[in-house]
């Protein structure tokens, strides 16, 4: 017996093993090296969507359900490793959502966390628990579990954006609650702005507690500050050799990840550049906000997947695959995944200049 191979099998533990399973029983050492592998074995694979090929089918949706009808009008990015299963990597689920022109999504609520990043369109809003934010492409925008959300789209032009949620996580722990509010819209409390002027200028109001909520009161991160930070880093001379410039999305009031399930990034490739390999035991799901480029997922023996993505192509990349980018353009990523659990539970690993 080793900890990689079950020992062998012999008609006479065989048939032992067949006895035991009407009586809840099961012998460990048959299943160890399911239970417990020397490394991270997934099934989630290395897997890219096109933008436009998604978008096309995204638009035919809106012909076919309302927003409204729906409830939420959204395709699911589902892992090709993991069919029927509404995942795109293990933990996390993905999708891409539509918003016609004179929509609504009423307002509801439940004990995921969601993320959106906004991919095409300009000035419809999300209110969360009653305060609205104008979301712009490159948007990043937070709904902490249990706070009431809508969504409506006063422009005049469609508006979709990538969700992240921590579904299967939420799933797997049997700890799901949702309630609808019974109207398209919680009542409006706080003006539109209200959580970024209050809390992402540096200050909190001086008696302020966190309280219950572990999410940072900063719902809506704007790109046009993200990408001049990123901007500030790069004339600083910043890169580092596996991630380029790579900047976490954080809550003010704890200086932790925005979200405590879900890890938010969002990094810049320069034109020409490439990373040395890198890997981390948390699945990771990237869109590319600007620019062109080349991930390879996987090692030169084992088996390559080369993802090539142009704007707003989302992909996905496995736990502990080592992972290599190449930008054609000066590119930025926008990324998120399941660090922040990781941590808490003392299983994050990275590898870097992996494999
Ligand atoms: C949800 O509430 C939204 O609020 C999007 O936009 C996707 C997927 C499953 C469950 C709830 C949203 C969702 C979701």
């Amino acid at each position: 017996m080793s900890i990689e191979t079950a020992p062998e099998e012999t008609p006479e533990r065989r048939a032992y093993y067949e006895r035991l399973a009407p009586e809840g029983l099961a012998a460990l050492w048959t299943r160890f090296p399911e239970l417990v592998s020397r490394e991270p074995k997934s099934p989630i694979r290395p897997h890219l969507w096109r933008y436009q090929a998604v978008r096309a089918l995204l638009m035919e949706a809106g012909g076919l359900i309302t927003a409204k009808e729906a409830e939420r009008r959204v395709l699911i990015l589902e892992n090709p490793g993991l069919p029927g299963q509404s995942r795109v990597t293990r933990s996390l689920y993905a999708g891409l959502q539509l918003v016609l022109p004179g929509e609504v999504a009423p307002a509801h609520r439940h004990t995921q966390t969601a993320l959106r990043f906004v991919m095409e369109g300009e000035g419809a809003h999300t209110a969360v628990d009653g305060e609205k934010t104008i979301m712009r492409p490159g948007d990043f925008v937070i709904t902490p579990n249990w706070a009431w959300h809508d969504h409506g789209n006063d422009s005049d032009r469609p508006m979709i954006w990538l969700d992240g949620l921590d579904i299967p996580l939420v799933q797997f722990l049997d700890a799901s609650f949702a309630e609808g509010y019974g109207a398209d819209e919680f009542p409006r409390g706080r003006p539109t702005g209200d959580n970024l002027a209050r809390f992402g200028q540096g200050l909190l109001p001086v008696d302020w507690e966190a309280g219950e909520t572990r999410t940072s009161p900063v719902f809506s991160y704007p790109y046009a500050r993200s990408r001049e930070t990123l901007e500030r880093l790069r004339a600083a001379e910043e890169w580092d050799a596996c991630h380029g410039i790579k900047l976490r999305y954080v809550n003010p009031a704890t200086g932790g990840w925005a979200m405590p399930t879900m890890a938010a990034c969002l990094q810049l490739l320069p034109k020409g550049g490439e990373t040395e390999p890198y890997r981390s035991t948390d699945a990771t799901v990237f869109t590319a906000t600007e620019g062109r480029g080349r991930t390879i997922v996987g090692e030169p023996i084992l088996g390559e997947t080369i993802l090539d993505w142009g704007p707003r192509d989302v992909f996905v990349v496995p736990s502990w695959a080592p992972v290599r980018h190449e930008a054609l353009d000066d590119a930025v990523l926008f990324s998120f995944s399941d660090r922040p659990v990781q941590e808490a539970l003392g299983l994050w690993r990275e590898d870097r200049g992996a494999a």
